[in-house]
């Protein structure tokens, strides 16, 4: 069935598909509610959504290689419960959109917003995971922003009309699919003479790319792994697996996560010993043993 636009868009509450319910035309706060604060230097307000994975990542990347003032509180922000629309969230972003950053060590106290502007604050802050030299630090950045524009097409575009639209169109699932695919081939082209997206050291780009096109190729997006043969891009597995593999990530996934395995699930982080002590499973076979 064609549509055929009014001459003037209206809002009727929901269009239907996934996240309906908390799409809005409108931004700014829909209640009133402070953020949570704890001890740390770093508060995250995040879920762990491939834009959220990309932060926690990086702060456990951080704590791994010995900063110690990269310790942080990782608060859930439930998107499709509304806790993006809190007074205290937009606060933070007005954008409400997760992953948002708090930076209390700094005067005055630094808010960040945007995944890639949180990648680099972070890298800057610790000169580490970004190159020091001009031309290396620009083929990062070019690599970093090529991840901000790009993946919208992937997600919003193909993995809406794949996944999450009420209905399966054609157009654009063909359009988002070619656009996505394309991508897929970028990347195993620069790949195939290059160990990291940067070049040959592991660097926020690969940080902020791995959530999306790494998990796309581990076939854990939207169930698209063989629709989308992504076995195929021979260079861009090898750099999946590779990055699969490394400690902080497997630990920044858990991170802010509420669905899957219970084991992987760490609602919130608060200290290193979380990862062994505070896990659903865990919680839950304390609640267990405490009846
Ligand atoms: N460009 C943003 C995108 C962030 C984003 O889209 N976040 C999603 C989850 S992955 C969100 O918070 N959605 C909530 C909403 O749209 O209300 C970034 O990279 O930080």
């Amino acid at each position: 069935m064609t549509y055929t636009p009014p001459e003037v868009w209206t809002w009727e509450d929901e269009n239907g598909g996934e996240f309906a319910s908390i799409n809005r035309p409108v931004a700014g706060a829909t209640h009133s509610r402070d953020l949570p604060v704890g001890q740390h230097p770093l508060q995250l307000y995040s879920l762990a959504t491939p834009n959220g994975v990309k932060v926690t990542i990086l702060l456990e990347e951080l704590l791994e290689l010995g900063f110690e003032d990269a310790e942080y509180d990782a608060w859930l922000i439930r998107i499709t419960e509304g806790d993006q629309f809190s007074s205290g969230f937009v606060d933070v972003n007005p954008n409400s959109k997760i992953p948002a950053l708090v930076d209390r060590s700094t005067t005055p106290v630094m808010r960040v917003f945007e995944s890639g502007s949180i990648l680099l604050y972070l890298a800057e802050k610790f000169d580490s995971l970004i190159p020091l030299d001009r031309v290396g630090r620009t083929e990062c950045l070019n690599w970093l922003f090529w991840q901000m524009g790009s993946a919208p097409y992937l997600g919003g575009g193909f993995g809406h009309f794949y996944a999450y639209a009420p209905e399966k169109w054609e157009y654009p699932i063909n359009r988002f699919a070619m656009e996505t695919k394309r991508q897929l081939d970028v990347l195993d082209r620069r790949l195939a003479d290059h160990k990291m997206i940067a070049g040959e050291n592991y660097t926020i780009a690969d940080i902020a790319i791995w959530p999306w096109y790494g998990q796309l190729a581990l076939g854990r997006q939207y169930d698209a792994g063989k629709f989308l043969d992504v076995e195929s891009y021979t260079n861009l597995q090898r750099w999946s697996k590779e990055i699969d593999r490394r400690p902080a990530v497997q630990r920044g996934r858990m991170v802010n996560r509420t669905t899957g395995e219970l084991s992987s699930q760490l609602h919130e982080r608060h200290d290193a010993t979380d990862f062994t002590t505070r896990t659903q499973d865990k919680l839950a076979a304390d609640e267990a043993d405490s009846e």
